[in-house]
């Protein structure tokens, strides 16, 4: 368990250990990293997604401010070299006094920075479910989207209570904008948080949803399965 200060940028360092008992220093470029560090409040009020640098000795580093106090779930998202993508998790907490949020309200669109997001489509429990999230400003689509880690969008789903972590995959796309498509594969029903991180005039924002699986009618089972052409990639 490790603790962090509120309010104070942190020097944070990790390593993967290996089932040889060393440090993984071999991984490979996914999105453009080679490690994703997803940092979210308990009560998933709070999201961040930053990109830690690796020493040659396989220790990881990166500044990370916590504003407030609680308890914060990281998980870092990664593939080892000639292995398969694996998601760990580690608690962070913070001291102080403590106002946890209540879960965001289930909404279909998502306001940041001026931007509206919109969220098309329905998680359904155990298939791959499209979503679309439409991205506009000022009532106009943005067509100018700008890739961020080799994509328009990339989208973190959180199980709420337990926070397990959902690997989201993008479709392909030319188009910058205003779409952006995901299939996300969740487990169960219930309640799950998705973060939307996309690029526009140069900033990264995020816009998040609280959206419900299975809360619609189930799918028909003669439905056409479309598969995606997706990858087998995190986020
Ligand atoms: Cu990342």
């Amino acid at each position: 368990m490790t603790t962090v200060k509120a309010g104070e940028p942190t020097d944070f360092r990790f390593t993967v250990t290996g089932p040889d008992g060393k440090p993984v220093t071999g991984y490979q470029v996914e999105h453009d990293k080679k490690l994703h560090f997803i940092v979210v409040s308990r009560d998933l009020a709070s999201f961040q997604h930053v990109h830690p640098d690796m020493s040659a000795d396989g220790v990881w580093s990166v500044k990370l401010t916590l504003d407030d106090p609680g308890a914060y779930r990281a998980f870092a998202d990664f593939t080892p070299t000639g292995g398969s993508g694996l998601t760990l998790g580690a608690d962070l907490l913070v001291a102080g006094d403590y106002k946890p949020q209540p879960l965001a309200q289930v909404a279909r669109t998502a306001e940041v920075d001026g931007y509206t997001v919109s969220l098309a489509g329905d998680l359904v429990p155990g298939q791959a479910s499209k979503l679309t999230l439409s991205v506009s400003k000022d009532g106009r689509p943005v067509t100018d989207l700008q890739r961020y880690l080799g994509a328009y969008g990339h989208l973190v789903a959180l199980r709420a209570g337990d926070l397990a972590y959902l690997h989201v995959h993008p479709e392909e796309s030319v188009k910058a904008g205003p779409e952006i498509t995901f299939y996300a594969e969740v487990p169960s029903g219930g309640d799950y948080r998705l973060f939307l991180d996309f690029q526009h005039d140069g900033k990264v924002r995020t816009a998040d949803f609280t959206a419900q699986a299975g809360a619609g009618q189930p799918k028909p089972a003669a439905e056409p399965s479309a598969s995606p052409s997706h990858d087998n990639h995190p986020h």
